[in-house]
């Protein structure tokens, strides 16, 4: 995986792709990540990137042509047909599914910007995708390119033990995790599940596939919604809410 990204500060995140699972995924060559800085493509003897806005306000705005001449250098580091994807708050949001589309390709180009935005003939000429990474306003896309690469980097082939083979969407079960325990057994008196300490894998897998939709159910009910559950799902699941429903009921009576 080809990826570069431009950005007006590759201190940041190269340093941040080297730590963990991203690092290693350099290390090991499944992924490489070139940056390519704006500021070098400027051409005045300040460097500038940015600009007032026509027809004023606050805030500066990037032009088009120091981030149209980085992106080509980016361009040129990553294969033919590597799109060219924009991180903005007005951009598409981001998933794990966009995530797995974005790890079958055989690399991409992500621009990051600062200020108040960039010169929208830029996104119109340039861009081929623009994502987001949530409802909320972050002061540059490097986080977001940051949370890209993360996200892409642990569903490429070899990289979390990941088999080369399987299609990067059998990662992901559109669940939430049910809970994870280790030593010891027992912490400020609060015993771990004994089913997980049982040794009887059947039983283990149903305990955590009944957390998972247990969890996914009360946190994030849209997750099952227009979604068939297998029966043995809808059996876990019904478990698990009759589990629920009792214990409210023994809170509710239980002395004071
Ligand atoms: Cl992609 N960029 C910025 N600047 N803020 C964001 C974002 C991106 N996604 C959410 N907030």
């Amino acid at each position: 995986m080809q990826t570069a990204v431009v950005t007006l500060f590759p201190d940041v995140v190269e340093a941040a792709l080297a730590a963990g699972v991203t690092g290693r995924a350099l290390r090991d060559l499944k992924l490489h990540c070139a940056t390519v800085n704006p500021r070098d493509f400027a051409d005045d003897r300040h460097n500038t990137v940015d600009d007032r806005p026509f027809g004023g306000g606050p805030g500066m705005v990037m032009m088009v042509d120091p981030l149209k001449r980085a992106v080509g250098a980016a361009k040129a580091l990553v294969p033919e047909s590597a799109p060219v994807v924009f991180l903005t708050p007005q951009g598409e949001r981001f998933d794990q599914r966009i995530a797995a589309d974005l790890a079958a390709l055989p690399g991409f180009v992500l621009v990051a910007a600062r200020y108040e935005g960039v010169d929208e003939r830029f996104v119109a000429t340039q861009v081929d995708r623009e994502l987001s990474i949530g409802d909320y306003v972050l002061s540059g896309g490097e986080l977001a390119a940051l949370v890209v690469l993360d996200a892409v980097a642990r569903v490429l082939p070899g990289v979390l033990g990941n088999p080369e083979s399987a299609p990067a969407d059998s990662y992901m079960d559109d669940l939430l995790d049910c809970p994870h325990y280790t030593r010891p057994e027992v912490v400020d008196g609060v015993s771990a599940p004994s089913v997980l300490l049982s040794g009887d894998h059947g039983a283990v897998a149903d305990w955590r596939r009944r957390e998972a939709l247990g969890r996914t159910w009360q946190r994030r009910p849209d997750m099952l919604l227009d979604r068939d559950l297998t029966a043995a799902d809808r059996t876990l699941l019904a478990d698990y809410i009759v589990k629920t429903r009792l214990n409210t009921l023994e809170d509710a009576h239980a002395p004071q």
